[in-house]
């Protein structure tokens, strides 16, 4: 089986990072089980950028053709914003690319959708990846996260198969708990493998936790805290997301649960700038090449089924995240976590950002495009 993908793509955008952008579809095409058809569009920057509903409709024909399993939007590719009608809970709604059967109204016509019906397949039918680099810079930023993937998938650049659990107070017992996402991360890396903080009585301590990731180079770091789109917060300290662009090593894919991590909302009359903390952790310095996190206030709670389906069915990053997307965007989900809620009026707000194309344990391999001889 080969997964249909299409690749959106910023026209303003797309010349400035055109060799690099073509030589990562190729070294992914060698990979994984994948074929693109690209699709460019008038981004964020255009005088007439495409409209949501619009794009929405482009991915829903190809989606009725050629059965797409994904979207991966690269560049400032217009979003849909959702209004969950609680205190400031909007931001943008990657449901609303991924919902490709259900519909979506803005009841009280103020431009923020509020409205959700979900169609005949209840959940989500494809996943949605935002490789979204800061706007400002944007083209050193893609071509330099271009260059991370690269030198990865060559194996250049080499992870060590271990992951890092930190919890803010312990987070709502989220190492071991119902929810717990050690245990499965144990399971993929070994129990000796697995390094965490904050648990227990044991403090979050945001130098500890700096030092811990500028000496390591894990797979994985899920992260539970207090967030806002520009800050981390652990029990002593945080990190703004400036200083997360000057991480070093770190962590191939970042977890977030905190609140707006993910939010690249720029609000009307505001100088658009989408440095979050997601963001910051995949087009920074770092080893980091994906991120998640929330578009409002919100958690992401179910992180352990993204790593069960990469255990279980070797499931790359982009098909993970719909396992779990699959779950929480749904009627029945709702109606048993939040039973006083309205399910059409609740939405989760993850959103996943950088390169969906990730395995856990990776053996990196060679450069495919020349020919190596071995004796
Ligand atoms: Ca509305
Ligand atoms: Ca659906
Ligand atoms: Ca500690």
């Amino acid at each position: 089986m080969i997964d249909h993908i299409i690749v959106v793509i910023d026209a303003q955008l797309y010349p400035w990072i055109k060799n690099k952008f073509t030589r990562y579809l190729t070294e992914v095409q060698e990979r994984f089980p994948v074929e693109f058809s690209l699709v460019t569009v008038n981004g964020l920057q255009s005088r007439n950028p495409i409209a949501p509903a619009e794009l929405r409709e482009i991915l829903q024909d190809e989606y009725s053709v050629n059965g797409t399993v994904g979207v991966l939007f690269v560049g400032q590719i217009p979003y849909a914003l959702w209004d969950q009608g609680v205190g400031n809970n909007s931001g943008q709604l990657s449901v609303f690319y991924e919902d490709l059967d259900g519909a979506f109204e803005d009841t009280n016509g103020d431009g923020l959708y509020d409205y959700h019906i979900f169609g005949s397949h209840e959940g989500p039918e494809i996943w949605v990846c935002w490789m979204r680099p800061p706007m400002f810079g944007q083209v050193f930023f893609m071509n330099r996260f271009l260059e991370k993937t690269h030198r990865y998938y060559t194996g250049e650049l080499v992870t060590t198969k271990k992951a890092f659990v930190a919890c803010h107070e312990d987070y709502d017992n989220n190492f071991y708990g119902p929810i717990g996402v050690v245990p499965v991360l144990q399971d993929i890396y070994g129990v000796m493998n697995v390094d965490t903080d904050g648990e227990g009585i044991d403090i979050t301590i945001a130098d500890e936790i700096w030092k811990q990731l500028r000496m390591n180079s894990y797979e994985v770091f899920d992260t539970w805290q207090h967030a806002n789109s520009k800050y981390q917060a652990w029990d002593d300290g945080g990190f703004s997301s400036f200083k997360v662009l000057g991480l070093s090593h770190g962590a191939l894919m970042t977890f977030l649960y905190g609140c707006h991590s993910a939010d690249f909302w720029s609000a009307p009359g505001t100088t658009p700038f989408n440095i979050n903390i997601a963001v910051s952790y995949v087009f920074g310095r770092s080893l980091g090449q994906a991120a998640s996190g929330t578009s409002w206030s919100y958690g992401t709670e179910y992180k352990y089924m993204i790593y069960e389906a990469m255990r279980d069915h070797q499931m790359y990053l982009g098909n993970a995240w719909l396992t779990m997307e699959s779950f929480v965007e749904t009627a029945s989900f709702v109606e048993q976590r939040y039973p006083e809620r309205d399910p059409h009026t609740e939405c989760a707000g993850n959103t996943l950002i950088g390169n969906p194309f990730l395995f856990v344990n990776y053996e990196a391999t060679r450069d495919l495009d020349k020919n190596y001889f071995f004796v």
